[in-house]
C-alpha cells in the first residue's frame, strides 16, 4: 500500500529499530515507547486489522508471536511481564491502518503505563 507507513517500515523506505524479521512478519521498536522495549509485530502482507486476516496469516503472524515476546524479555532481565495489544478501529484507538500487535515489556513498579 503507497500510503502505508509500515508498509514503507517493511520496504525500509523509513528507517526502523529491527528487533526480529523473516519472511512473514517484522517486529520493530515503537517510536513511541510506553514502557522501555514496547516493540510492534506486524504482518509483512497489508491487513488493514484483525477482521481483515484470513485463516493461512493468522495461524502464521500469531505463532509468531510468543517467540518475539521471549526475545523482547531475554533482551532486559529487568523485564517481569508483558502486555499484548491490539488496537482494532478508530473507536479502539487504532492509529496506523496495517494491523500491529503492541509486546509491551512490564517492569516492577512501572505504574506510569497503564
Ligand atoms: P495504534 O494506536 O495501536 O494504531 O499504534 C500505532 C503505533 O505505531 C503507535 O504506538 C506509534 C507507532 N508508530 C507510528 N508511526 C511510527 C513510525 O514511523 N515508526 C515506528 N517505529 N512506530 C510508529
Amino acid at each position: 500500500m503507497d500510503d502505508c507507513i509500515f508498509c514503507k517500515i517493511i520496504a525500509n523506505e523509513i528507517p526502523s529499530y529491527t528487533v526480529y524479521e523473516d519472511d512473514v512478519v517484522k517486529a520493530f521498536l515503537d517510536i513511541s515507547q510506553g514502557t522501555p522495549g514496547h516493540t510492534l509485530v506486524i504482518p509483512k502482507k497489508h491487513v488493514p486489522d484483525l477482521f481483515a486476516y484470513d485463516e493461512d496469516l493468522a495461524s502464521k503472524v500469531f505463532a509468531r508471536i510468543p517467540k518475539i515476546a521471549r526475545a523482547v524479555r531475554a533482551s532486559n532481565p529487568t523485564i517481569k511481564g508483558m502486555n499484548v495489544l491490539n488496537n482494532n478501529g478508530t473507536v479502539a484507538y487504532q492509529s496506523v491502518f496495517h494491523s500491529h500487535f503492541h509486546l509491551i515489556p512490564r517492569y516492577t513498579d512501572d505504574d506510569d503505563f497503564k
